[in-house]
């Protein structure tokens, strides 16, 4: 009899972006993500790096948001977690909302906490990976030891 396998959980890289580090949101950002039901497995304020950015956000080098996004995100500490669960990585995206705050639906992180002001960058309070592979390349960026 061949034993079962139980598959690797799906995880996924949430941010907690400086904008909601210095508002004061992470704890209702983190409340959220387990009142879903995932598990936070890893979570680390850190500052991040020109270096560490370049690599997060390599998909838009030389978009006209690239530099003051790469600003925006130095501009504080940021709370990076990893987050496991059953189809966590749409599941958190639908948690967070539409990029722009100004038209996520309300219920969702950015729709209900998110402002945007008419500023140069989205500060839409989190980032969520998009796929199973940018999952695995952006908790080795952001965790390298884990
Ligand atoms: P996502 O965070 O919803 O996955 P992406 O398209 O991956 O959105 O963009 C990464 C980040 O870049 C966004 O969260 C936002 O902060 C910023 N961004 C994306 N598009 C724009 C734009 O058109 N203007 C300004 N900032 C943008």
């Amino acid at each position: 009899m061949t034993e079962a396998t139980t598959p690797a959980p799906e995880r996924t890289l949430v941010l907690v972006k400086p904008d909601g580090v210095r508002r004061g949101l992470s704890g209702e950002i983190l409340r959220r993500i387990e009142a879903k039901g995932y598990t936070l497995t890893a979570v680390e304020l850190k500052n991040a790096t020109p270096e560490l950015l370049a690599q997060h956000y390599a998909e838009h080098e030389g978009k006209p948001f690239y530099a003051p996004l790469v600003e925006f995100m130095l501009s504080g500490p940021v709370l990076a977690v990893v987050a496991e669960g059953q189809g966590v990585i749409p599941g958190f995206r639908s948690l967070a909302g539409a990029t722009d705050p100004t038209v996520a639906a309300p219920g969702t992180i950015r729709g209900d906490l998110g402002r945007d002001w008419g500023l140069k960058v989205q500060q839409n309070l989190v980032h969520g990976s998009d796929s199973p592979e940018s999952a695995e390349r952006e908790i080795a960026l952001w965790f390298p030891t884990f």
